[in-house]
Formats: C-alpha cells, sequence, structure tokens
C-alpha cells in the first residue's frame, strides 16, 4: 500500500487496483477562443492544470498506473445529446455549431479531442461521455471492473461539474477517490475553492483531496505495476 498526505486524512491505496482518471482535458475548454470561451469563460484558470497534470500522467505512466481519459461529447446527429442540454444558457455558439476548432463538443471534431500536453498513449483507455458524470452511458464501469480499480486518482476539468459529478457517480459504486486540488481546474475561483471543501468535508463525504506534489512523492516510491 501506498500513502499521500491529503485532507482530511492520509489516503492510502495500492496502485495495482488504482486508476488515474483525467476528466475532459479537451481542445473545446482549455483552448483560447474555444467553447468555453464562447461561453465567457477565462480560460487561463482552467489552463494552469496542465503542467501539474501532465507532471502526474508521467508519474502514473511510470508507476503502471493504469490511465483513463475521458471526453464529454456528442454524435455528429446529436442523437446523444438531450434538447436541454443543447437549449441551455445563452451562448454564443451552440453544442454542434460551427466553431473555431470545428463543430463543437461533437466527436471527431479537432476540438472535441484532447489537448496535446496530456494526449492518450496507444493502449489508454478514453471514454467518450455524452453527460457531466463519466459513469453515465459509458463503458467506464465496465472498464474499472476489467481492470479490478478499486481506487481513482481523479484530475481534470471542470471541478464543480464533470469532476464533481463523476466522483460522486463513483462513490455510489463503491470507488475510493483522491481528487489532485492543482490538477483539477474550474473557471470561477470560488468554485474552486468551495468545490474542493465539499468533497473532503464530513470526513470525505466524497472523497480526500491533495496536492500534485505529494501524489507525485507517493507514485514516485511505487514500483512499476505488473500486469
Ligand atoms: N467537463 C465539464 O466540466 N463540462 C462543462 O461543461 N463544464 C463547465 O464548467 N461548463
Amino acid at each position: 500500500m501506498t500513502e499521500i498526505p491529503a485532507t482530511p486524512s492520509p489516503f492510502t491505496f495500492d496502485p495495482a487496483t488504482t486508476a488515474l482518471v483525467i476528466i475532459d482535458m479537451q481542445r473545446d475548454f482549455l483552448l483560447p477562443g474555444g467553447f468555453g470561451e464562447s461561453l465567457g469563460n477565462d480560460v487561463a484558470l482552467l489552463r494552469t492544470v496542465i503542467e501539474p497534470l501532465a507532471g502526474v500522467l508521467a508519474c502514473a505512466r511510470a508507476a503502471g498506473i493504469t490511465v483513463i481519459h475521458t471526453r464529454e461529447g456528442h454524435l455528429p446527429d446529436l442523437s446523444d445529446c438531450p434538447p436541454s442540454k443543447l437549449r441551455r444558457g445563452n451562448p454564443a455558439q451552440r453544442i454542434g455549431d460551427p466553431g473555431r476548432f470545428g463543430r463543437i463538443l461533437i466527436r471527431g471534431e479537432y476540438g472535441h479531442d484532447i489537448i496535446d500536453e496530456l494526449a492518450p498513449l496507444a493502449g489508454e483507455t478514453v471514454i467518450d461521455k455524452p453527460g457531466k458524470g463519466a459513469f453515465y452511458a459509458t463503458e467506464l464501469a465496465t472498464v474499472l471492473r476489467q481492470h479490478s480499480i478499486a481506487t481513482l486518482l481523479v484530475a481534470g476539468v471542470t471541478t464543480e461539474v464533470c469532476v464533481h459529478t463523476t466522483v460522486r457517480e463513483a462513490n455510489d459504486r463503491g470507488y475510493e477517490c483522491l481528487v489532485v486540488a492543482d490538477c483539477v481546474g474550474s473557471y470561477f475561483p470560488e468554485f474552486q475553492r468551495v468545490g474542493l471543501s465539499m468533497i473532503s468535508a464530513q470526513g470525505a463525504i466524497f472523497g480526500w483531496v491533495a496536492d500534485s506534489a505529494d501524489v507525485i512523492a507517493a507514485l514516485g516510491t511505487t514500483a512499476p505495476v505488473t500486469a
């Protein structure tokens, strides 16, 4: 077992049954000129996540930990997008509209894919999800079962939306979750702070929170997991 200093208490996990789950680090959310910015958001707040997360990802790969990436998006005919989601808000551009990086949040488009800095390696699972949570209408539960995963190290964007939803879904399915504080990002500084507090409050009601430096230090002591 490996231990990471965390809030509200040290987090112990077995690297052999742990997955790093990276939520929606997609160009549409992170690139200037993309969908996230068209919603009126400052993407610089999300881009702070890239460097620490690249460090955690490199360590997880070196330690042989299962790596899973997710992408939020929809089929080109939008048949998997509820009309309520299409209508919601008043963005300058809507899901499926032509954007600077292709049709917004549509599978196969340049903007829908993961940013170059965190590109999945061959053999890593990429989960395409139509909702905010990574379990809803996806094969994630099956993939985790196939890899005998019990623990999730969670990173990605945004803290209060897709990260929170996924962590809550994971809790209800019996997974232990550690959210890496500087590897999750929000367009709203207040939501970042409160979102992390909500996870670890009440004795880790949804999970634990730790900094990437402590995760990297712990993973550095981890011998590569052999299949
Ligand atoms: N991935 C994710 O969080 N999707 C969003 O739409 N998040 C927002 O904060 N808008």
